[in-house]
């Protein structure tokens, strides 16, 4: 299956939920009046694409209706496509040039770290590029099992400790294996869940320092996993991991099981962060470089 068709399968339930009512709305599009663009961006927030999000959109498409002299609906929905697709940013690319160079997977527990890193482990092995998996959660029992699997399963090279200690051991451990085997890129996964809040940002903090460290010149990328099924509530999660590391990219997981795909936009436009993956499934080929033109076109059919 093309990355086209896994993302609109993966976007069935968005798509039943957003699309219908999207095009319902702008079918009924006769002419400028409030009444229509009232409705629309109401239909806009009751697909989560959020508030903020929201406005932006159809305060620009009440612009550009107007300069353009749009008429009919087919004209408004390119026109709203457009604009969709302009908010969600540049298609863009991690820059992981340096050799080796490192991704930072956080989030809070469950969201699906683990999974996603071994996704990406194994979207980087078929490109030819050589992986090592740091089992930076040493927190939970098992997760370094977990990891493990995913290791073996893409033939990724994989460090661990033992339970219960300090993550950025690892981390060090981890860079110093992959400068002596030429690793292309180093994928670090992290606790979802310490004891209490302040410890795991903490820890986020001294692997960060560990890295800066360790590899002043090399390239990083951080990325927030985040579970689409919550909605909102991963908007507030950003905000707390932002201030433990700068966030370079969004993961947003289980697109699948959810009908709250909008919720992208309202993550590019609060977080100012650009989407890089979207997870649509629990299988190692169930993840998707985010391109806004495809999300968008899948989205509105
Ligand atoms: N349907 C679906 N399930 C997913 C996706 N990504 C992850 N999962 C599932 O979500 C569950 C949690 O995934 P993990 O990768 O263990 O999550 P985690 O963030 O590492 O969790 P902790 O280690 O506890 O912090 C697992 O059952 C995964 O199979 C996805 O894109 N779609
Ligand atoms: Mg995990």
């Amino acid at each position: 299956m093309g990355f086209f068709d896994k993302i609109k399968q993966g976007l069935t339930r968005t798509k039943q939920n957003m699309s219908t009512k999207l095009n319902a709305t702008i079918a009924s599009f006769t002419g400028e009046n409030d009444e229509f663009f009232d409705e629309l961006e109401e239909t806009l927030i009751l697909s989560d694409v959020g508030g903020e999000a929201s406005m932006k959109a159809v305060d620009r498409l009440r612009e550009v209706v107007s300069e353009r002299g749009l008429r009919g609906p087919d004209e408004v929905k390119a026109a709203l496509r457009e604009i969709l697709v302009d908010m969600l940013g540049e298609k863009g690319r991690m820059k992981l040039d340096s050799r080796p160079s490192i991704i930072l997977v956080v989030g809070v527990n469950g969201v699906g770290k683990t999974t996603t890193i071994g996704k990406l482990a194994k979207l980087f092995e078929d490109q030819g590029k050589h992986v090592l998996l740091a089992a930076g959660d040493t927190f939970r029992a098992a997760a370094a099992e977990q990891l493990g699997v995913w290791a073996e399963r893409s033939g990724a090279d994989f460090v661990r400790h033992e339970e219960g200690s300090d993550p950025a051991a690892v981390v060090f451990d981890s860079i110093a294996a992959a400068i002596a085997r030429k690793t292309d890129i180093i994928i670090v996964d992290t606790a979802g869940r310490l004891h209490n809040k302040s410890n795991l940002m903490n820890e986020l903090n001294k692997i960060s320092r560990v890295i800066d460290r360790e590899m002043p010149w090399g390239d990083r990328e951080t990325l927030l996993v985040l579970d689409a099924t919550t909605g909102q509530n991963g908007l507030l999660q950003a905000e707390e991991f932002a201030k433990s590391a700068p966030l370079t990219g969004i993961v947003l997981t289980k697109l699948d099981g959810t009908a709250k795909g909008g919720i992208v936009f309202a993550i590019t436009q609060k977080l100012g962060v650009p989407v890089r993956f979207v997870g649509v499934g629990e299988q190692a080929d169930d993840l998707i470089p985010f391109d806004p033109e495809e999300f968008t076109e899948a989205l509105l059919g």
